[in-house]
């Protein structure tokens, strides 16, 4: 029951850290749960490693004010501090441990690492919006044309409009966000998505896709922030001719991947987890995934990235090619 988090909440400095490099479900969770922290005189800071660089973060934080920060020495968090996790969970790849006390963690993620919070909200639903959107029913509590646009705008990111991982809250928490959201700033947040820069993304999808029966295969030789891999995945999906899309990034300190499927048969984040270990790990919903391998232990391997990545390529294909049984790719 959320009554126990506002009870935990109550005394010390709390954080709510969302998943590294937020997207806008991330953002429009904590946004959510520290305006409704408010309501209960609980004031709270929203934090996050990595950077919120991407446009539709960008926009809508800016447009409703809402106030991020990136983590630094500076904030002075203490290990007394308290920490309720949005969006993500400790241990996870894009969590990073901060010095606070992970006292409560609300996610829509599979668990991987079981880790006993003072309170834990983990369900597998389409968004973490929805989770967010349903305390404030759950509270009876007023919601600001703010709070609902962002849940709004996070609940559709997540489930690519409506149309993955939707669950029966989601469904139930639609009609309440949409009939307070504010639809024309929504349009104008939803509508600045991409930015110049990201063409090139792109671009190096275009150029570099393989594809194999089913399964499209792409790597990016250069860093991109987790968002816009997610974004190629999405349009490399679109394609007609790729029922799952696995994207690859090339970053300073590793390679990320992001997963995509929209068949049945290939659980996206099973799929990750079952091919990634031991170079890395990944997982994730049936959907949609996303996975990480250290510049470490692609070093530890003894193989450069590009013959890791390949070695990668074959058992995912082999993989999705046993579970699409000879009828597949
Ligand atoms: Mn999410």
């Amino acid at each position: 029951m959320v009554e126990k988090l506002l009870e935990i909440v109550r005394e010390g400095r709390i954080f709510l850290q969302t998943h590294n490099y937020p997207d806008p479900d991330a953002i429009a969770s904590a946004f959510g749960l520290q305006q409704l922290f408010t309501h209960f005189g609980v004031q709270s800071t929203i934090c996050y490693v990595g950077a919120a660089e991407r446009a539709s973060v960008h926009t809508a934080v800016q447009e409703f004010g809402i106030t991020i920060v990136p983590y630094s020495e500076e904030l002075g968090m203490a290990e007394e501090d308290k920490i309720v996790l949005v969006d993500g969970q400790k241990n996870n790849a894009n969590m990073t441990d901060l010095p606070g006390d992970e006292v409560a963690c609300i996610d829509h993620h599979p668990v991987y690492h079981e880790i006993a919070y003072a309170y834990s909200d983990l369900r597998l639903v389409g968004a973490c919006s929805s989770i967010i959107a349903e305390y404030y029913e759950k509270l009876k509590l007023p919601m600001t044309s703010e709070v609902a646009t962002m849940l709004l705008y996070g609940l559709q990111v997540d489930t690519g409009y409506m149309t993955r991982g939707v669950t029966d809250l989601d469904l139930e928490m639609f009609p309440v966000l949409y009939r307070r959201a504010d639809h024309k700033r929504l349009e104008l947040i939803a509508s600045r998505n991409l930015e110049f820069a990201d063409l090139k993304a792109f671009g190096a999808a275009i150029n570099n896709i393989k594809i194999f029966g089913k399964a499209g295969f792409v790597h990016i030789p250069f860093a991109c922030p987790d968002a816009l891999i997610a974004q190629v995945a999405d349009f490399v999906l679109s394609l007609a001719e790729v029922d799952i899309a696995v994207i690859s990034s090339s970053r300073q300190n590793g390679l990320k991947f992001s997963v995509r499927s929209v068949l049945s048969q290939v659980h996206a984040g099973n799929l990750l987890a079952g091919t990634l270990p031991p170079y890395g790990n990944g997982g994730g919903h049936a959907r949609m995934a996303a996975g990480f391998i250290t510049r470490k232990n692609i070093k530890e391997s003894g193989m450069s990235s590009g013959q890791l990545l390949s070695l990668l390529h074959q058992s995912m294909l082999g993989y999705i090619r046993k579970h699409l049984g000879s009828s597949g790719t």
